[in-house]
């Protein structure tokens, strides 16, 4: 087969496939015309959901990863070089359904594409600028010559606006990485660019999964109703981000029961994520230096994801449900309204609440009992901002912002199926169910104090 066939078998392999996932994958009707000593076509995304694994069109073969909210760019072989074409550019990235945000990212979408590539292949990335400021693409933790390393200034100059670079290297080793600017850093990250780069093994058999999801965790400080972060915030975050997705926008992973699955989950952030997954014990296998060791891997529930770090974990999805799946700092799985609401909770706002209802007849006194009450009703808030806190699920409000999402494993789900299968189906007799038996005094809700020792003391005597 000549390399012009590849390239063409590529192009229609992937129209036909971004079409079966949602229609998305544009500007690709260039592939079959592009020679292959000339740039190759830089493909663009249009859709924010997840586009399932696409199988291999040329170069090694390999399992590929799925990308939460993301997908994989397409690459041709040109010889025995793998090239691929990344186009860093201004993005509208929709965070969750309606809540758009002005990004930079890559070929049209915050995060940028996934690369897949091979161990023992040579990868050539054209990059492309249409920032209005020089960039560079620093291959995270990836071993490669130093001039291909993309820090600004020390190991190459700037792109320019408008130019194009050429970084080529072989991959000597399998892994799992990212990719980032390292020119005017603090901008550039802040405004969402970042990837993926996974280095597939050269045998597809080591450490094979039957579902491979790949993730970057990324934060952005957006005032409600507007849509550019505030790039020169250092600490004070509030969208706190899956792939650049805010739950309830973040799409749901999938697993038929029984699956291997790997979760591989990069930080970009400026502080760590503990990464909780409820239903499962589950084993740290990588971090970005490489595979740990089956005798070196400890059993987790949570685990840190250091800042400019990444962590593979695995387990096998025996548990069907709905397994919640998030960052463990509860601020993190909150959007950016309303954080600086004053705490109300056990304050008596009767009297105040009397006399602002002269004024205002319909006001309600909120936050007294917690703040539950600001995800099940719907107050008031600027466009183009997400809530707090909500989500529905099939018993009422999740309550959950940001880097929330569900695990959902499901018996007999086909290899191929990526889709939301909908909520779990409990067997009867396994929800929690409210008690409707005779219920025990209750000791005191006078005030904050407990009840006395020796009050205790004397109910434990008179039994
Ligand atoms: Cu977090």
């Amino acid at each position: 087969m000549t390399d012009r066939k590849n390239v063409a078998g590529l192009s229609r392999r992937q129209l036909l496939g971004a079409g079966a996932a949602a229609g998305a994958l544009v500007s690709t009707s260039a592939w079959s015309r592009t020679a292959n000593m000339s740039l190759p076509d830089a493909p663009v995304m249009e859709s924010p959901l997840t586009q399932p694994p696409q199988a291999p069109s040329g170069g090694l073969p390999y399992n590929p990863v799925c990308t939460l909210n993301g997908w994989s760019l397409p690459f041709r072989m040109n010889g025995n070089v793998k090239e691929f074409h990344l186009v860093a550019e201004p993005v509208e990235r929709e965070l969750s359904d309606g809540t758009i945000a002005h990004l930079w990212g890559y070929n049209g979408q915050s995060p940028g594409p996934t690369i897949e590539a091979v161990e023992g292949e040579r990868v050539r990335i054209f990059v492309t600028n249409r920032l209005p400021e020089h960039t560079s693409v620093h291959w995270h933790g990836v071993i490669l010559p130093c001039g291909m390393d993309g820090v600004t200034g020390l190991t190459q100059p700037g792109i320019p606006a408008g130019k194009t670079f050429v970084y080529e290297f072989d991959l000597t080793k399998s892994g799992t990485h990212m990719y980032h600017p390292h020119g005017d850093e603090m901008v550039q990250m802040a405004m969402g660019m970042m990837g993926f780069f996974v280095i597939h093994p050269k045998d597809p058999n080591f450490m094979r999964v039957d579902r491979d999801y790949v993730f970057l965790l990324s934060a952005y400080d957006i005032d409600p109703g507007s849509y550019m972060p505030r790039v020169m915030e250092m600490t004070d975050f509030n969208l706190w981000a899956i792939n650049s997705r805010v739950f309830p926008g973040v799409d749901p992973l999938v697993a038929a029961k029984g699956d291997r699955v790997r979760v591989r989950v990069g930080n970009l952030t400026m502080t760590n994520h503990p990464i909780h997954m409820h239903g499962y014990h589950f084993e740290v296998t990588g971090t970005d230096g490489g595979w740990v060791r089956p005798e070196a891997r400890w059993p987790e529930v949570t685990i840190d994801i250091p800042v400019g770090g990444m962590r593979a974990y695995e387990f096998d999805a025996i548990h069907e449900g709905d397994w919640a799946l998030h960052c463990h700092k509860s601020h993190h799985t909150m959007n950016a309204m309303g954080h600086d609401v004053p705490t109300f909770i056990g304050a008596d706002k009767s009297n105040i609440a009397r006399k602002i209802r002269l004024i205002q007849p319909e006001y309600m006194p909120m936050g007294t009992n917690g703040m539950a009450d600001m995800a099940e009703m719907a107050m008031p808030i600027p466009d183009n901002t997400e809530p707090m806190m909500g989500g529905w699920g099939p018993f009422g409000s999740v309550e959950m912002g940001g880097m929330f999402t569900v695990m959902k494993v499901r018996e007999g789900l086909a290899a191929d199926d990526y889709s939301d299968p909908g909520w779990f189906d409990h067997p009867p007799g396994t929800v929690a169910y409210e008690w409707t038996g005779a219920l025990p005094e209750v000791a005191s809700t006078e005030g904050a104090n407990t009840v006395p020792p020796q009050r205790a003391g004397s109910a434990r005597r008179v039994d």
